[in-house]
């Protein structure tokens, strides 16, 4: 049986609920700002949140919501651009410290980087976005808690694909087995059950009713010894809160 080595975070809605209040948010500042009448609502944007990465979810919504949309320019490049802004709204709201690490995250990182667990991030959000997240939420020297962080456009596909898990177990240089994976979302579950890695579903407001039957555990959040964690699939035994010593009974067990 191949030891637990190596735990891999995706980031948007596992590490910090991201989505509603952050992306959202960054989106409709960088469509008023281009002077696009666009307003992402909360319920809209579930629905977009179908397809991952920025970049492909406003084509997508282009395609579905706004046809026939006329670009001001060619429309790849339009939308980078579009695109940059976002990121730039987004790193802003980062920076204004609304967004908090969601509970039990930073003890579970805390307790792993001190056993000496090693750490990984596999997310489908650009590069930036998480190292602002990490700094702003985690600490000042966050990113260096991390040995591989996987983001972005580094690989050919995003998730619901595997490119990005396998990425970073090429870079960690470890097998699926030898890891364990936390995600929020179903598109994250394919992926990283995709790269045959054992994984931790932590539900948020966007992804409670989707169906997670292949995850190893799912409950509403890591959890902590006074705000004990809700399993909802799985078992945690005696456990009342997400540490380390789960990760390795979850990783045990078949
Ligand atoms: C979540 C996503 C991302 C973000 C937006 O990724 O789908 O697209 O919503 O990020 P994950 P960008 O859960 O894998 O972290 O706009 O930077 O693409
Ligand atoms: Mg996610």
């Amino acid at each position: 049986m191949a030891q637990l080595r190596a735990l891999i975070f995706d980031v948007d809605g596992t590490l910090a609920d991201t989505e509603r209040d952050g992306h959202r948010v960054a989106f409709n500042r960088a469509f008023a700002e281009a002077g696009l009448d666009w307003e992402w609502s909360i319920d809209l944007y579930g629905k977009l949140l179908e397809v991952t990465g920025g970049k492909e979810r406003i084509l997508f919504y282009i395609d579905t919501y706004q046809p026939p949309f006329d670009p001001p320019a060619d429309l790849k490049p339009w939308i980078a651009s579009l695109h940059a802004a976002k990121t730039r709204h987004y790193k802003q709201l980062l920076n204004e410290g609304i967004i908090p690490l969601r509970p039990g995250v930073k003890r579970l990182i805390e307790e792993a980087r001190s056993a000496g667990m090693r750490l990984a991030i596999a997310t489908t959000t650009t590069p930036e976005n998480v190292s602002t997240l990490l700094e702003t939420a985690l600490a000042p020297d966050g990113c260096d808690w991390f040995e591989v962080i996987a983001a972005g456009d580094i690989v050919p596909q995003k998730k619901p694909a595997p490119d990005i898990y396998l990425y970073a177990l090429e870079k960690l240089n470890l097998k699926p087995e030898e890891c364990l994976a936390f995600e929020d979302s179903p598109q994250g579950l394919k992926s990283s059950l995709g790269a045959g890695l054992k994984t931790v579903i932590t539900l948020n407001g966007y992804t409670r009713d989707h169906d997670f039957s292949n995850a190893s555990l799912v409950v509403d959040q890591l959890g902590e010894a006074d705000a004990p964690f809700q399993v909802l699939s799985g078992s945690a035994g005696e456990a009342h809160y997400f540490d380390l010593a789960l990760a390795q009974t979850l990783h045990r067990s078949s």
